[in-house]
């Protein structure tokens, strides 16, 4: 078959593409190695900066946000003893919107089958070809077993991290950098309605605890644990006894409730560059992955699509190639921005290993840069311009 844009991948990166482009009038065809209900049901990202929430609605899928969201103004930092909020409309005059991934890609989902515009599911063997010619094409198996090719202008890279897009850019090419982090986020989503009305992020001596949410009846929690540890060590009562200790403050108290989902997350910053080789551009975790600290990894996506979406719309438009030729520089900027911020948060909140002889330094430098950021004005704006995205000009 042919189309203008193959995209590989039905994530978020990969399912707002398409509908951007499908809002420019460019004929896409997506390929996903799962299955839509597998995609449906995975859990993933809850915080979406007001940017991205400019782009979903924009591009006309905004509506179900706009009633279900939440919008958050601040956030809570703490450490033991004490509970501060940042106030972000105070600090940089922009908020943060709290809907799931899941839902947005849900709705993304929704949009592109009532346009009857077609995503080949549990397809294997997706192979890119002849990225760096004028003739890019997809090949891969689809459902049934069919070997298929798809000719296409361009070919969208947005299979995440364990993708196939990243790996067809030749090593000689491409420079990579990263940095595998001691501790790992064993999260929950637990039907019982959030015990805070912002989020709370914590430093603990046990390890860091976060509070976050999905509705006004399911809440979202982290633990910091070992990245080796197994799920399987971690009973129901186990978890909450860890959420409780960590996240105590006087005069405030827990709510446990069933947990829907449990699971471990490795945690890595990587950064692949360029994001462009010939025909083949990368978006999202195809190129880069943050710690989740910072909730920048899916907002990072979005803005990749919105760079990329736009480019290409230029290119059909007037047959301009400045956008594309610019984009992997311009994108990178941001990355390298929400890089450094996921980062900077990572280090600030989680415990050092045990075995780590400066544990007890760097716990003075946590606390310390814990209290300046909830005192300085300057140090809180910085905080509150880099989590709600107001940091860079969004593209
Ligand atoms: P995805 O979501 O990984 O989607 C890639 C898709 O490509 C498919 N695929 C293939 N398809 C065809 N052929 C192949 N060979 C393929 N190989 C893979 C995959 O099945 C998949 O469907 O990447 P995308 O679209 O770039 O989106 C990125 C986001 O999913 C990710 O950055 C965020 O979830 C990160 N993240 C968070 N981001 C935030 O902005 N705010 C948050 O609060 C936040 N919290 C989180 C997070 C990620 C987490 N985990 C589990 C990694 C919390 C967690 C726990
Ligand atoms: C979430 O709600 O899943 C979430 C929120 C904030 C983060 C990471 C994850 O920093």
């Amino acid at each position: 078959m042919r189309t203008q844009v193959a995209i590989v991948g039905a994530g978020p990166s990969g399912l707002l593409l398409s509908q951007i482009l499908a809002k420019h009038g460019i004929e896409s065809v997506i390929v996903e190695n799962r299955s839509q209900d597998y995609v449906l049901a995975r859990i993933r990202a809850g915080v979406i900066e007001h940017g991205a929430v400019d782009v979903l609605t924009d591009y006309g899928v905004g509506e179900r946000l706009h009633r279900e969201g939440m919008r958050h103004d601040g956030v809570h930092l703490q450490w033991p003893g004490e509970r501060r909020r940042i106030d972000f409309v105070e600090s940089c005059g922009h908020s943060v919107w709290v809907y799931g991934q899941t839902e947005i890609t849900k709705d993304l989902i929704g949009t592109r089958e009532a346009a009857g515009q077609p995503i080949f599911w549990s397809v294997s063997d997706t192979a890119i070809h002849d990225a760096d010619t004028d003739s890019p094409r997809v090949t891969f198996v689809d459902a049934d077993g069919n070997a298929q090719t798809i000719e296409a202008d361009y070919v969208a890279g947005c299979d995440g991290f364990h993708g196939v897009s990243r790996p067809t850019i030749p090593e000689s090419v491409r420079s990579v950098h990263e940095r595998v982090y001691p501790y790992a986020w064993l999260g929950i989503l637990a039907e019982v309605a959030p015990s805070t009305d912002e989020l709370i992020y914590a430093l603990h001596p046990d390890g860091f605890a976060m509070h976050s949410m999905r509705s006004e009846s399911v809440s979202r929690l982290y633990l910091q644990v070992a990245p080796d540890d197994d799920i399987a060590n971690w009973s129901d009562e186990r978890i909450w006894d860890g959420l409780s200790t960590r996240l105590a403050i006087d005069g405030w108290t827990l709510q446990s409730g069933p947990t829907l989902e449990k699971s471990i997350t490795p945690m890595r910053s990587f950064v692949s560059a360029p994001m462009r080789w010939g025909r083949l551009f990368l978006a999202g975790d195809a190129s880069h992955i943050v710690p989740p600290t910072g909730a920048k990894g899916l907002n990072l996506a979005i803005a990749d699509v919105k760079r990329l979406g736009t480019a290409l719309a230029a290119k059909y438009a007037d047959g301009s190639d400045d956008l594309l030729d610019r984009y992997s520089d311009d994108a990178l900027e941001r990355v390298w921005q929400s890089t450094h911020f996921s980062w900077w948060m990572t280090s600030m909140l989680h415990t050092p290993p045990a075995e780590d002889p400066d544990r007890d330094f760097l716990l003075q430098m946590q606390l310390t840069q814990l209290r300046h950021v909830t005192t300085s004005k300057a140090a809180a704006t910085m905080l509150a311009e880099n989590y709600t995205g107001s940091v860079l000009p969004y593209p």
